[in-house]
């Protein structure tokens, strides 16, 4: 059985970029259905309990019985990608240090933390209809369409991930998608980043 993991912060805490409001919808009835959509459909072929990670379903979707492979494909993705989102945020933000080893290789690859972060946020906005934006641990920045993520076609794990479904920022910014990328940067947690990417590369 998947059980919804509790944020790392209050759900007012990330407030004016996310309000309240979408925090608590986001987190306590989209990311709660997923995971009970998740649990059904994996009941329905005796593999609830199997006490497979979400990372090994993912990467293995072709040994899911294909009557609820969508099933666990939408609603496990939208699990693992709203857990590893959750942690990408922290209230006010945490920096990059100076000597990180991840701003290195991002200003190696876009000449600046700033480059970087415009094609992340043009990427971002070019979404079309409901999808995420990833940085992985190779420095690329990929998109993906619904709950999808890079884990389950690659293996690999994204770095840094933002939810551009509507339900993550409608009610704050209506449709103006690149304002709510702009807050949203400034309650990234680089500090979480960087220690997926130290992971990353020294595992
Ligand atoms: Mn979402």
């Amino acid at each position: 059985m998947f059980s919804l993991p509790q944020l790392p912060y209050a759900y007012d805490a990330l407030a004016p970029a996310i309000s309240e409001e979408i925090m608590t919808l986001h987190h306590s009835k989209h990311h709660q259905a997923y995971v009970d959509k998740l649990n059904a459909a994996l009941q329905e072929v005796q593999l609830v309990d199997s006490g497979r990670t979400i990372e090994d379903i993912l990467m293995h979707l072709d040994d899911i019985p294909e009557r609820v492979r969508m099933a666990v494909r939408n609603n496990g993705g939208g699990h693992y990608n709203h857990s590893l989102f959750w942690q990408c945020m922290t209230p006010g933000g945490a920096p990059l240090s100076a000597d990180s080893t991840l701003r290195q290789m991002l200003e190696d690859i876009y000449g600046s933390m700033d480059a970087c972060m415009e094609v992340f946020s043009a990427k971002a906005a070019g979404v079309f209809g409901s999808g995420w934006v990833w940085l992985m641990p190779s420095g690329e920045i990929v998109t993906s369409q619904n709950q999808d993520s890079p884990l389950m076609d690659s293996g690999v794990e994204p770095l840094l991930g933002l939810d551009v479904w509507e339900h993550a920022y409608y009610l704050d910014y209506k449709n103006v998608r690149p304002e709510y990328v702009t807050q949203w940067w400034t309650v990234v947690n680089w500090k979480f980043v960087q220690q997926r990417y130290s992971d990353a590369t020294n595992g």
